[in-house]
């Protein structure tokens, strides 16, 4: 084992939660930069694992190009979706990234679209063995 501090092996990827809460796109930046990426959710056992971390974090998912079109960050569309119940609502018709909110109990559905600007916690993936 030779990977940098603070990554998380789970399944057959590594994670890294992030200490700085930055917007999504800043998120997104420091992923790409040490090589990995915002975490693509595609799973019951990667939701599992996500949930298991407490804070508002930043997922790999967002309707910027089209809005109501939700996409992972390499272009895949959604498949299992866990978002909490009425979401994505669009609220005030600017929350086009996806974001898992803070877990106070065991719940499955987490996710709820948010406006990219805001600053939050991130999650980046990358693939163990590529
Ligand atoms: O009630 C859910 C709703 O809560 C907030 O809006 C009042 C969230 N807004 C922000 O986080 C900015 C909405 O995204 C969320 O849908
Ligand atoms: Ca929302």
């Amino acid at each position: 084992h030779h990977f940098k501090m603070g990554w998380r092996h789970f399944g057959s990827s590594f994670y890294l939660f992030s200490t700085v809460e930055k917007t999504w796109e800043q998120s997104k930046q420091d992923c790409v930069r040490s090589g990995a990426d915002l975490v693509i959710i595609d799973s019951r056992e990667e939701q599992n694992f996500i949930n298991g971390f407490n804070g508002m974090f930043w997922i790999g998912l967002s309707d910027i190009e089209t809005e109501g079109s939700w996409k992972w960050v390499d272009g895949t569309p959604l498949t299992i979706e866990y978002w909490k119940r009425g979401e994505p609502n669009s609220f005030g018709g600017e929350e086009d990234c996806a974001e898992r909110m803070l877990i106070y109990s065991n719940i499955e559905q987490s996710w709820n679209d948010a406006p990219c600007g805001q600053l939050k916690l991130g999650i980046c993936e990358k693939v163990a063995y590529p």
